[in-house]
């Protein structure tokens, strides 16, 4: 086992890292931006290295920064956690170029799940059912592109080969606006990824987001731990996720999981990964791959027993996983609140000091947060400042102790989205289960608190 890691985040998923890593008995050196320098999780680092200014761009996203931090501190693995730099290949080469382990799937399995159309078509071939659409990127000539989205059947949606997480997307619904959307995707996707190509697949109007989480070793060995329904967002942002996914038939269940482990064999995956698929009318569709850990995979923890940042970790360190397919039991029902420093009805970020700070405990209760009294939330970063977690037998009593939570809970001196989850805790929608990714969008807009 490794005796020191270098955790390059910030914020909870820093502070979670942290805490699997001493349980683990290993040391810990964090990296931080000069606005994080009071940070709690840089206080509880056995060692902290200030890589840059506040700007990711100068710190987190510093690739030469961080590897020097690992070098000068004598750390063997970087965690990487969840965005900035833990789906960058290019980094994880680099890290292992430079001697450390990186802690999350091999270079080569980032950069093939990094091109979409690329990870559809493997996962196609092992065996997972993916949205219908091209399989290859859109060629440039127009009547080829119509052509293609005719055999497709309208509505269509263009994306970037290089996009992923919402990010240069469009829908067409006639031939008349499809050259139009297509140049303007065209355009977008070079400007935002450095890379033109794009592909098209069929809409699918009203589905729900569903993701499977799988954990595999450098031997070939593969678990699946569930589903986890994150229909609930805004804007691309999650806002509650829970697992399992409500109203699933667990014959479904059972064989996408399969088709999942099966699919990591074949590609040889080593790491936590989550396979992330539409589900409509009773069918899923692969769409993305994520490579690393989630924001959301406290709620697989709860249902499973398991630590999967431990796992991620004695994963990297060669060792082979300590659970067969027949020692996972899911068990129980887990709902994740995202807490934001933002504006509960208009979504602009609230940074600034937190004057009093209390989270809530008790029976099925979990809190990740950095935040403490006192805490100045910086405004260069995401506004995630935590997720209020809540386990029970069943949804209806995971739902009642999120209500408690709530209830118990206090956050002042800045803004935060706590007001829409306890409006959303007696959504009567919410409550029955199943709601679509279009839901919360729709019952804002009808809220007149959209646009
Ligand atoms: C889609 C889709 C409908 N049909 N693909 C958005 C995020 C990216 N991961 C894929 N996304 C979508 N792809 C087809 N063929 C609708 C979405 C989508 C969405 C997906 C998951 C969660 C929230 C979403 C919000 C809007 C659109």
């Amino acid at each position: 086992m490794f005796e020191k890691i270098l955790i390059a985040n910030r914020g909870e998923v820093a502070l979670r890292i942290q805490r699997a890593c001493r349980e683990l008995g290993i040391k810990t050196v964090v990296v931080h931006s000069e606005a994080d320098a009071e940070a709690k999780y840089v206080r509880l680092a056995d060692e902290s290295v200030c890589i840059g200014p506040p700007s990711s761009a100068q710190s987190y996203l510093n690739i030469p920064a961080i590897i020097s931090a690992a070098e000068v501190t004598d750390a063997e693995a970087i965690h990487p956690g969840y965005g900035f730099l833990a789906e960058n290949a290019d980094f994880a080469e680099r890290v292992e170029q430079s001697g450390f382990v990186f802690i999350g799937p091999r270079a080569e399995t980032i950069r093939l799940m990094g091109d979409k159309v690329n990870a559809k078509n493997a996962m196609k071939k092992a065996g997972v059912p993916v949205v219908p659409g091209i399989d290859s990127a859109l060629p440039e000539d127009p009547k080829e592109v119509s052509r293609v989205a005719r055999e497709i059947g309208y509505p269509v949606i263009i994306k970037s080969v290089a996009g992923g997480g919402g990010r240069g997307m469009r829908i067409v619904h006639t031939e008349a606006a499809l050259f139009i959307a297509v140049q303007m995707t065209r355009t977008e996707a070079q400007a935002t990824f450095g890379n033109p190509a794009i592909y098209m697949e069929k809409f699918l109007e009203n589905p729900r987001h569903i993701e499977f989480q799988v954990l595999a070793d450098k031997h070939r060995n593969v678990v699946y731990l569930g589903d986890r329904d994150c229909s609930m967002q805004r804007r691309h942002q999650k806002v509650i996720e829970e697992a399992p996914a409500p109203l699933l038939s667990p014959r479904l269940r059972l064989r996408i999981s399969e088709r999942c482990a099966e699919a990591c064999r074949k590609i040889g995956y080593a790491g936590a990964g989550t396979f992330e698929f539409l589900y409509e009318e009773g069918g899923f569709y692969f769409i993305e791959m994520n490579t690393r850990l989630q924001v959301e995979h406290p709620v697989t923890e709860m249902i499973t027993g398991l630590d999967i940042v431990q796992l991620q970790i004695r994963i990297a360190a060669g060792e082979k996983l300590p659970i067969k397919q027949r020692d996972v039991a899911l068990r129980g029902h887990a709902i994740e609140c995202r807490i934001n420093a933002e504006d509960p009805y208009k979504f602009t970020p609230s940074p600034g000091r937190i004057t009093s700070l209390h989270m809530p405990g008790g029976p099925g209760i979990r809190v990740d947060t950095h935040a403490y009294t006192g805490y100045f939330v910086p405004p260069y970063y995401d506004s995630l400042l935590g997720k209020i977690i809540a386990y029970g037998d069943t949804r209806e009593q995971a739902i009642a102790r999120l209500g408690i939570a709530f209830s118990e809970t206090v956050i002042e001196g800045i803004k935060t989205n706590i007001p829409l989850h306890q409006e959303l805790l007696h959504d009567a929608a919410f409550l029955r289960g199943g709601t679509s990714i279009h839901y919360l969008e729709e019952k804002l807009a009808k809220m007149g608190r959209e646009e």
